[in-house]
């Protein structure tokens, strides 16, 4: 659209409510009080969490503008949240014909903000970017200062986006200070869940801002765990590729990267590949992460592809009529499309894929050039690439004809329960519950302790497959994770039916030790990588044993950490018997009904997974050889639910 029309379209909204009536503009506001979810999503922490991206998104714009370079997120201990840049200031200038400062019309008229002046690409009016006046609208109150030639201005909204008093100067400044600081409360009326700010919500996404939009500070205060973190990336997404592969193997060393423009389309890409298997490719518009993937995406795999049999042939490396599937070229590659684009189109069940067709060439064009260029700078790195294709093109080749030869029956397609399955007797899946219990003398005392009616016990031995280090074929051989497959009943990877689940809880029960906590993770990818629906519909739980068992005469508490133990103890006074537990082995039938299997007395926790690209991280971390990191991780961001069944 064209910027005059857009000013003009706002004037004419300034001049009819303002000059007609007053109580429009409040009733503009009023719609999204009686209505948050349509322009925040929800008024869960999710929503709140949303407030402060749609004030940081303004921010960012000015940088990207080229007038800011450091942005400022500040969370005090009552959750105001407080962001300032070092940008240009808003505009105070007065409207003549309604007397309305811009600012003041920026906060009090519904998706006017962010269409002042004249950057292209604006995040803020992206995907959700509904603008500022929508964060008034839900705040308790909001304030404003702006610092512009040597003056200070000030305006403060309250109680959902009313006009205490016209912007005003309110004294001089620094005359080199320029900039605007936004303060915001958000409504416990309409936030009833919670007002909270979540510092790992918070960080991850303001890291993830630096990484899109290199060289611009990122400065973030948390005043309730006393935090103070600083991003700043000068390479950007090169820095991005190198953070998401940091605990992979990569098979070179330097990372591709690439900008470029095209029609007014900017195109960032990044890439290198790791020894794994999967790969991990995401994609942005204008800095939403586009999940669902698009026409930029369509674009890079199209060139990927291209560019790689090309040089693959033209090296000899391949024949003249073999070619290197998409599949094949994109096996353990990590990488980032970023697109900014001044008019996106949003598609999909959740809005999140790109539509707009001319990126789909605009972004081919740009990085097939770049990669060929690459390539033939960098012939060792092209010949590894292209040797891990060929590998993973004949790995296909030969399990589509195992396939065809022994014509044997899938893992997908076996019927019959393994035998090691003790399955339980009610057919109601909503009440059924499978425990996957780490060696055979705890899936014995667990089939003694249970509820038969309701509670199943798949003993598995050993460890399971690490699949993030196979291939598909494999995976499908392992014997453990064959039965894990067969006793869910809801098949696995693109052929799963969730709703075929036999079990609404699955509960991985382990030791409380560095082999249990690998056992689990093992598990957890396995889920995360083929079984992802069960995770997010909520059906996986983490079985808590308890480390100790406290005993004073007839009296016995157990306790599930040390902190517990040391409470306990306290309470208890002396004279007491404490034994720590090594593992489930060790503990009686019923000692095990009673602490971790019984609905009345056990903790469980939930698996949930916000974020897939955030998993990924998490899961190569929890794969990689460090063990502290991993229990710290399986122990914090766990959701616990203390007496789930009680509570329903
Ligand atoms: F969200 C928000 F609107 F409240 C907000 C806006 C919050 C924060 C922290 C910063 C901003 C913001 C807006 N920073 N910088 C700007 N820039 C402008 O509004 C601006 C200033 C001058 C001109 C011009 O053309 O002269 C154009 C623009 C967009």
């Amino acid at each position: 659209m064209d910027e005059k029309h857009e000013i003009y379209d706002l004037e004419e909204k300034v001049e009819h409510s303002y000059n007609a009536d007053d109580i429009q503009v409040l009733e503009g506001l009023e719609a999204v009080r009686k209505r948050p979810g349509m322009y925040i999503g929800s008024t869960s922490g999710k929503g709140l969490h949303h407030l402060v991206w749609e004030i940081v998104d303004n921010a960012i714009d000015e940088a990207l503008a080229g007038y800011a370079t450091d942005i400022r997120i500040h969370v005090t201990k009552d959750d105001v949240v407080e962001v300032e840049d070092n940008g240009r200031g808003m505009p105070v200038g007065i409207n003549s014909k309604s007397g309305i400062s811009a600012v003041e019309t920026i906060f009090t008229i519904l998706h006017a903000g962010g269409k002042f002046g004249g950057g292209a690409y604006k995040v803020s009016g992206g995907l959700h970017g509904v603008g500022a006046s929508v964060v008034n609208a839900l705040s308790k109150w909001l304030e404003v200062n702006i610092y512009q030639d040597g003056k200070e201005y000030y305006i403060r909204f309250e109680n959902g986006g009313n006009t205490l008093a016209p912007l005003k100067e309110i004294g001089p400044c620094d005359p080199e200070k320029h900039g605007s600081l936004v303060r915001f409360a958000a409504d416990p009326e309409i936030f009833t869940e919670t007002t909270h700010y979540d510092f790992d919500m918070l960080n991850k996404r303001i890291r993830q801002l630096a990484f899109l939009n290199k060289g611009i500070r990122l400065i973030f205060d948390y005043d309730a765990e006393d935090k103070h973190v600083e991003y700043m990336y000068e390479g950007g997404l090169r820095e991005y590729v190198a953070y998401l592969n940091k605990s992979k193997e990569c098979i070179h060393d330097e990372i591709f990267y690439t900008e470029g423009e095209e029609d007014g389309i900017l195109v960032e890409i990044a890439m290198q590949y790791n020894d794994g298997y999967v790969p991990n490719i995401y994609s942005f518009c204008n800095n939403i992460n586009t999940n669902e993937g698009g026409t930029h995406e369509e674009g890079f795999r199209l060139a990927l592809t291209r560019i790689i049999n090309n040089y693959a042939k033209d090296q000899k490396m391949i024949k003249q009529d073999e070619s290197l599937s998409g599949d094949d070229v994109r096996e353990g590659l990590t990488a980032i499309i970023s697109v900014k684009h001044p008019d996106p189109q949003y598609e999909g069940q959740t809005k999140t894929k790109l539509g707009n067709s001319e990126v789909r060439k605009v972004v081919s064009t740009i990085f097939g050039d770049q990669l060929e260029r690459f390539f033939l700078e960098n012939p060792n790195t092209a010949k590894v690439i292209v040797e891990k294709a060929m590998l993973a093109s004949k790995a296909r080749l030969a399990a589509k004809k195992a396939r065809e030869l022994t014509r044997r029956k899938s893992a997908l397609e076996i019927t019959s329960l393994p035998g090691k399955l003790a399955d339980c007797s009610s057919k109601d899946a909503s009440e059924c519950e499978i425990y996957i219990v780490e060696g055979d003398s705890a899936g014995g005392s667990a089939k003694q302790g249970r509820n038969s009616k309701y509670q199943a016990i798949l003993p598995l031995r050993g460890k399971i497959l690490n699949v993030e280090k196979a291939r598909l074929h494999r995976i499908f051989e392992n014997n453990e994770i064959r039965s894990m497959i067969t006793a869910f009943g809801c098949g696995v990877g693109e052929e799963m039916d969730v709703s075929k689940l036999r079990y609404h809880k699955i509960m991985i029960m382990t030791d409380a030790d560095v082999d249990g906590a690998h056992i689990r993770c093992l598990m957890l990818t396995f889920f995360y990588r083929y079984l992802r629906p069960i995770i997010e519909g909520g059906y996986v739980y983490i079985a808590q044993p308890p480390l100790f068992k406290l005993q004073k005469g007839n009296r016995i508490e157990y306790a599930y950490s040390d902190e517990e133990m040391e409470k306990i103890k306290a309470e208890m006074g002396d004279k007491i018997n404490i034994q720590r537990y090594k593992g489930l082995g060790e503990m009686n039938p019923e000692q095990l009904w009673e602490t971790t299997m019984d609905p009345a007395n056990r903790t469980l926790i939930q698996v949930t997974i916000e974020d897939a690209m955030d998993a990924d991280q998490v899961f190569s971390m929890l794969m990689g050889d460090e063990v502290e990191p991993r229990r710290n991780y399986i122990t914090d961001n766990a959701i616990y639910v203390k007496n789930l069944d009680n509570i329903g």
